[in-house]
């Protein structure tokens, strides 16, 4: 989408770090209004999103080993992706064959262009799409369509000479799904004038709709109406409880952000977007791949891991909290260890997400463990009974040998991942009896706080 690359730059350069922290936080957050006010973003949303991003930023810390610009770029993040209508992914596959799909909007808010992405985008899906068109208002409408059907060769379905909208609509589904089998019809309408007469063009979509009873509703929005599309969209999405919507014109406006969020604030769903005049410009809307890719996303993409990565370790932590509260450490709690080892890195980073636990030695050479070599053992941990992995100290040579064969290892590797179990039991141990011990003292409080 256009209008952002000032903002880009600016995150990129934020997470570098120069300058103060608040003062840093001031200069993103005057781009980030800028920017937003000139993509048409309603200007009261602005001012209370940036607010709350700033209260944040100032008053919250971030989580355990997250450093603070990071944080507050995530922070930014999370604000645009709700802007944008949230983190829920549309509802694309349809729930019912044949799936008939219409499409309506203002005159020249590409509605003919989206019905050839939407029937192209399901062909990729491997469904059986086909085209209708009822424009009987646009002398070229029928032509326009066909041609766009036989390029993408899907079935398609008009009736050059005829002025009734609905009986064309009618005929063509009983045509293309009895003889051409196709299992999704899209259904192209003419141009109704809009802006402003939301009523007239709503009042017609619903004759139409009556007659034909689609299973979805598609309005098509053109990205150029910016914070305008608020209206349309509300009234649309009051209206038809089956409707979705679909932006077009992305790539041409840089009012997009002000349609796109407009359209999120009233409820109704953004299903797809459109951002050029080729077929292939076409994605289904998803808020968080969308705002990743404004924020620019290579700077985000290891950030948006991390994040995530601290989420997975999550249960590893109340793992190794539950193990170090009892002193008790199975093959289970390995097991998830070493799958987080792999998305975060050596044991002493996982440990430092716990509060308290950073400030202990520990040995960092004796915990590494090579990519080879953690395959290797979850393999291992896969053969295993359950019994075994809750109770290693029943695991004798007999075990170990039909481990090894189940696994594909030998039995020196099931003896050396023993070895590494009862290590990390050790430390676990020894961990817990420092940790009463600053209890004791009274310093855990102050651990916790560093
Ligand atoms: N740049 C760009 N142009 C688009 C996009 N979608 C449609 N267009 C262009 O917009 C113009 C109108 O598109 P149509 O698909 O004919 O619009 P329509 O809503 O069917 O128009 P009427 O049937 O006359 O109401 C055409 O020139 C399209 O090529 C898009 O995403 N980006
Ligand atoms: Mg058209």
């Amino acid at each position: 989408m256009k209008g952002f690359e000032k903002l880009r730059e600016k995150v990129a350069k934020f997470l570098k770090g120069i300058g103060p922290y608040e003062k840093a936080v001031d200069e993103f957050i005057k781009e980030l209004q800028k920017t937003l006010i000139k993509a048409d973003v309603n200007v009261k949303v602005v001012f209370e999103l940036t607010k709350k991003i700033k209260e944040r930023a100032l008053r919250e810390e971030p989580p355990p080993g997250i450093l603070k610009r990071e944080w507050f770029i995530k922070v930014v993040y999370d604000s645009l992706v709700e802007l944008f209508g949230g983190e829920e992914k549309p509802q694309v596959m349809p729930s019912k064959q044949p799936w008939i799909i219409m499409l309506v909007g203002i005159q020249g808010s590409g509605k003919t262009t989206a019905s050839g992405k939407l029937a192209l985008y399901y062909k990729k899906l491997g469904f059986r799409p086909a085209l209708v068109t009822t424009d009987t208002y646009r002398p070229a409408a029928y032509d326009q369509l066909k041609q766009i059907a036989s390029y993408i060769s899907v079935p398609f379905y008009g009736e050059k000479n005829s002025k009734d909208p609905v009986r064309i609509a009618v005929n063509g589904l009983k045509k293309l799904i009895n003889e051409a089998k196709a299992n999704i019809v899209i259904i192209d309408t003419a141009g109704r004038h809009g802006y402003g007469e939301e009523k007239a063009l709503l009042d017609e979509m619903e004759n139409i709709a009556n007659a034909i009873k689609p299973d979805e509703v598609m309005l098509v929005i053109d990205a150029y109406m910016g914070q305008k599309a608020y209206d349309l969209a509300r009234r649309f999405h009051e209206r038809t409880p089956i409707g979705s919507i679909i932006i077009t014109k992305l790539d041409g406006t840089a009012k997009g952000g002000g349609a796109l969020s407009a359209v999120a604030a009233t409820g109704a769903k953004i299903k797809f977007i459109s951002d050029g005049e080729k077929l292939e410009d076409f994605e289904v809307f998803n808020a968080k791949k969308f705002v990743a890719r404004l924020l620019g996303l290579g700077d985000l993409e290891t950030l948006l891991e991390k994040f995530k990565a601290l989420e997975e370790s999550k249960e590893l932590e109340k793992r190794l909290e539950k193990a170090l509260a009892t002193g008790r450490l199975t093959l289970r709690d390995v097991y998830a260890q070493i799958q987080s080892l792999r998305k975060l890195g050596p044991l002493r980073k996982v440990l430092q997400l716990i509060p308290g636990i950073s400030m202990l030695p520990i040995d960092d050479e004796r915990l590494h463990i090579s990519e080879k070599k953690m395959s290797k053992w979850l393999s291992i941990m896969d053969s295993m009974t359950y019994e075994e992995l809750d109770n290693p100290s029943i695991i004798d040579k007999k075990r170990m040998r039909r481990i090894a064969l189940g696994s594909g290892t030998t039995v020196e590797d099931v003896k050396e991942l023993l070895q590494y179990y009862e290590m990390v039991r050790r430390l676990i141990k020894d961990v817990k009896r420092r940790k009463g011990l600053l209890k004791r003292l009274g310093m855990l409080g102050d651990l916790r706080s560093i």
